[in-house]
């Protein structure tokens, strides 16, 4: 080796250790870098906010996850419990005098790189979809370490993009305004709007247009068990399909672009619910959703001209009825 050779790695392999300490300091990159968080605030629609930390999670019932697409056994406490529990817990604020206010609500996920999710209340209720959603603080029963103290887990995901490492900030968001009537009754078309593409209204015929679904499926009304089966097109394909909205990113390489976002549906009657893109985006949640337009081969009666259907959930309270509105929209620019 030439002094000129030995010289050179010596002043490479400065370089490379420089590079090292300024991405060891400013904590680029993936969610493994440095800068691990030590609490996040939990706040919004929230009578208690407050500030968590590793002490404060293991103050709730531990609960443990060790199926999913990120390889571990997850130790944390149920998000569902966090958000809800009035002794420890955010105690999340309802308003009675709007029906099932609670399926207005979504939570914004954040961590300390800037990665944003969003999980619909509906999506974690135990009487909707009763997801098993965690913040876990420990991974196959060790501190999680590079992913800060505490991280979302989101089991049945198809893929880790809600697995939000290091978290910072949650944040429970969705109207609080009393349910406008619209006056109920038929409706005739739905809009789409918000951040989409296309934007426009929608009837069966035009649905029709797209591929079709059916999904036989059991819900509970009430005292009533509803069991049938419901055809339309998949709200995903629907957003997605240049004959639907078409506005969706659909690239693998920009797949966090989904989690930011959210979709209102709102009935004839100014009922309304939040479904999470990534519920229904078939690399996250891939749940079987419809905009249905007919119900056992015949039509919907009073449910209408197109009504979501949410074959997860328990309950039938996101089966809005009298379409009027989808809406998506952003979690990052509508808050
Ligand atoms: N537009 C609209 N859709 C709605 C509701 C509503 O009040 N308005 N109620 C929801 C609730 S709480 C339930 S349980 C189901 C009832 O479904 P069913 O009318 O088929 O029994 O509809 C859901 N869809
Ligand atoms: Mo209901």
């Amino acid at each position: 080796m030439t002094n000129h050779t030995h010289r050179f790695r010596t002043t490479l392999l400065a370089r490379i250790a420089s590079i090292g300490i300024l991405l060891a300091l400013y904590g680029c990159g993936g969610s493994d870098d440095p800068s691990p968080s030590t609490q996040f605030t939990l706040s919004g629609q929230v009578n208690r906010s407050s500030t968590f930390t590793r002490t404060d999670l293991q103050a709730f019932p531990p609960t443990t996850q060790s199926q999913g697409p990120v390889p571990g056994s997850f130790t944390g406490v149920s998000l569902w419990t966090l958000l809800t529990d009035a002794n420890g817990g955010g105690d999340l604020t309802t308003n009675p005098q709007v029906k099932n206010d609670s399926l207005r609500k979504y939570v914004v996920v954040m961590g300390s790189d800037g990665t944003q999710a969003v999980v619909a209340v509906g999506e974690i209720h135990p009487n909707f979809g009763n997801q098993p959603d965690l913040v876990a603080y420990d991974v196959n029963g060790q501190p999680l370490d590079n992913d800060g103290f505490a991280q979302l887990v989101v089991p049945r995901d198809q893929s880790g993009g809600r697995y939000v490492a290091n978290l910072v900030r949650l944040e429970v968001r969705g109207s609080t305004a009393p349910q406008v009537s619209l006056g109920g009754g038929i409706a005739p078309q739905f809009t789409l709007s918000g951040d989409i593409k296309h934007s426009g209204t929608f009837t069966p015929a035009d649905l029709q247009k797209l591929p079709t679904v059916t999904q036989n499926v059991t819900f509970r009304a009430g005292q009533n068990t509803v069991t049938g089966s419901f055809t339309g097109v998949s709200p995903w394909t629907f957003l997605t399909d240049a004959n639907g909205g078409g506005g969706i990113t659909t690239n693998p390489q920009v797949q966090n672009d989904s989690l930011r976002k959210y979709v209102v549906a709102t009935g004839s009657d100014g009922y309304q619910v939040v479904v999470a893109l990534s519920e229904i985006d078939p690399q996250f949640g891939n749940q079987p959703d419809v905009i249905a337009f007919a119900f056992n081969g015949g039509s919907l009666g009073q449910d209408g001209l197109t009504r979501l259907v949410v074959p997860g959930d328990t309950f039938g309270g996101r089966y809005v009825s009298n379409l009027v509105s989808l809406e998506v929209l952003d979690s990052d620019t509508s808050p």
